[in-house]
């Protein structure tokens, strides 16, 4: 259920109750490949000019440090660190119980912050240290899943992290990780869009009371899906007076999910969050519902897939053969 609260710019905001309690402000900033050649990160004019109050980050990303110093620079403008909500994720070579630990430390390091707000497992697989992409045989090892939920939980018990979840999952991992869970996950963050809605794991998720956030709502970048002129979505961006990259943002949070728009240009930034004050009507919402040529943008093949050594010998065999 959305709640309606407000930045302390005064804009209207929704957020999103996780099972915890805790409450996801409905857009976040995304920073996968937000590295930035101006001085200040992004991240600083998101929330101290455009009121974001949500920032996705990941170990992987590699953008920690200039993310945390945006974030610190903004909390010492006044910004009250209680009203962000950071997001950071364990990355796939510190998929081991031992490992959890000192991976989150690291990231905290590197953010420079005492806690984060939540902390994803990246994706459901354990890769070995350096490992190529694609990956070579035995660099993609077994993961132990409750070992390393384990971990995460402890992580929760000693006020690192105030919530914990996954990304990437399918409907088989998830009722695994349901069936060992002391801890719930507090949200799923999963590709989704108009052109891969990926409603099975949706309904699963909420059938759970689990949050879900979506990621590269516009289709994400470089090789991704060119969403944004989309005939479908130009034409309910055209009748509403609004630009494609809101109509899909929008979208997203008509359908109950939170989402974390990429981007590395404030006007585009301030843009992405200005979705609060109006609705894509039904219409034209089930219009974007229809959007043919259902398919993934990140498959996980360059990262995991071995057609010869396996163990996962397709993109199919990634997704647990769901798709
Ligand atoms: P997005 O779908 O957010 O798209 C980002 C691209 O759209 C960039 O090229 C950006 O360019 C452009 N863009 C941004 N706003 C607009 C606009 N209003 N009009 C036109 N173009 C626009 O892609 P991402 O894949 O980055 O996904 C968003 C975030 O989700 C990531 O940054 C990351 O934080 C997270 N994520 C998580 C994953 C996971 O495995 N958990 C996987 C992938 C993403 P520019 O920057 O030049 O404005
Ligand atoms: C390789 C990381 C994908 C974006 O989260």
């Amino acid at each position: 259920m959305a709640q309606v609260t407000f930045t302390t710019h005064g804009e209207r905001m929704q957020s999103f109750k996780l099972l915890s309690g805790h409450a996801i402000p409905a857009v976040g900033l995304g920073t996968w490949k937000s590295t930035s050649p101006q001085a200040q990160h992004p991240v600083y004019s998101a929330i101290v000019e455009a009121g974001y109050r949500h920032v996705d980050t990941a170990a992987e990303y590699g953008v920690q440090e200039e993310v945390g110093l945006a974030i610190n620079r903004a909390v010492h403008a006044g910004v009250d660190r209680k009203s962000l909500f950071v997001t950071s994720k364990l990355w796939c070579a510190d998929l081991s119980p031992e490992r959890v630990r000192p991976a989150l430390e690291k990231s905290l390091r590197e953010l420079h912050l005492d806690y984060l707000d939540l902390y994803l497992i990246h994706w459901p697989f354990h890769l070995k240290e350096g490992a190529s992409k694609p990956p070579k045989q035995g660099d993609v090892m077994e993961f132990n899943m409750e070992g390393v939920w384990r971990e995460m939980e402890k992580l929760v018990k000693d006020n690192l992290v105030r919530d914990i979840g996954v990304c990437n999952f399918t409907l088989k991992k998830l009722s695994k990780l349901l069936g060992l869970a002391q801890i719930m996950p507090s949200v799923c963050q999963m590709e989704m869009h108009p052109g891969w809605r990926n409603d099975k794991m949706l309904e699963a998720c909420k059938k759970n009371g689990i949050h879900v956030t979506a990621y590269s709502p516009l289709g994400s970048q470089d090789h991704g899906r060119d969403l944004i002129h989309d005939p479908i979505v130009e034409k309910a961006a055209r009748k509403l007076n609004k630009s494609p990259g809101q109509v899909l943002v929008r979208w997203a949070i008509q359908r109950g999910t939170s989402t974390i728009p990429k981007s590395t240009h404030l006007d585009r930034i301030k843009e992405n969050i200005r979705v609060f004050e109006w609705e894509i009507p039904e219409e034209d919402f089930q219009a974007l519902c229809r959007v043919p040529d259902q398919k993934r943008v990140l498959d996980g093949e360059n990262l995991f897939v071995n057609e010869t050594d396996g163990p996962y010998k397709s993109v199919a065999d990634v997704w647990d053969h769901e798709d």
